[in-house]
């Protein structure tokens, strides 16, 4: 793993689950506006190639393992950006048939793993006199729906553990953004049909999703903004989608 450090002037964004999508695209981003962007995954090649690309430092990082985590941020005393990507979603089933570990999978990536990030890195962050925290949680965050309820409660979960830091950090130099997502073409769907590509594809044929370069640019936004301004909740979705279960498809 590439573990070059970074110059002191530069300001340092961590993003975790950064070996596709949303979170590659957001290391890109950050590293295209100058910071000095520490990327964490489980799948180290990818990793390395991105690193490679924009120069950044890569670390091999499983949000569910707490010695991976505590490896991961050695060294890491002065943050200035924590990017908590990493998550996703396992099945599509009624509460009826639950499986318990696609449950324990969700909520041990989405929540516990934004727990480990977050409470491992806070002191970085406020030793940076201007830290943000942007927590990608979903508009599952923000609404139930049918078949949905392992994926929809880690992140409600995952999305009222950052908001109670906004009240609990109040005070200190940090910033908190959640950024809540509708539709997005990634991998998000492969991985929740545990690898059937066409039940994945299906998902977005005939509308048009958002891209992760889309919710990249928005958190490249966020973190360009003034040490006063916290954008507190940005809710994003495709035009044709107007919430988890209605879009121009389904009507
Ligand atoms: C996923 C949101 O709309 O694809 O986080 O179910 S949606």
């Amino acid at each position: 793993m590439s573990t070059e450090t970074s110059s002191p002037d530069r300001r340092v964004a961590v993003v975790t689950g950064a070996s596709s999508g949303i979170g590659a695209a957001t290391a890109r981003t950050l590293a295209a506006q100058g910071f000095h962007v520490v990327i964490g995954a489980r799948r180290t090649d990818r990793l390395e190639s991105l690193a490679a690309e924009i120069g950044a430092t890569a670390r091999p990082l499983d949000v569910t393992d707490d010695a991976s985590v505590a490896a991961f941020c050695d060294g890491l005393d002065s943050v200035d950006v924590l990017v908590n990507n990493a998550g996703g979603a396992k099945g599509l089933a009624p509460v009826a048939e639950a499986d318990l570990d696609d449950w324990r999978w969700m909520y041990e990536t989405n929540v516990l793993g934004t727990l480990r990030l977050t409470r491992a890195l806070l002191p970085a962050l406020e030793a940076s006199g201007d830290g943000l925290v942007v927590t990608i949680t979903s508009i599952a965050a923000l609404e139930a729906y049918d078949n949905g309820a392992g994926y929809t409660s880690a992140k409600h979960a995952q999305g009222v553990l950052h908001r109670t830091l906004r009240y609990e950090l109040l005070g200190k130099p940090i910033r908190l953004t959640e950024i809540a997502p509708g539709m997005v073409e990634t991998e998000f769907s492969l991985v929740r049909f545990d690898g059937d590509k066409e039940k994945a594809d299906a998902v977005y044929d005939g509308l048009t999703p958002l891209t992760a370069d889309d919710v990249a640019e928005v958190i490249g936004f966020v973190a360009s903004r003034p040490p006063h301004v916290d954008l507190d909740l940005i809710v994003l979705k495709p035009r044709d989608q107007a919430s988890a279960r209605r879009n121009i498809k389904t009507g």
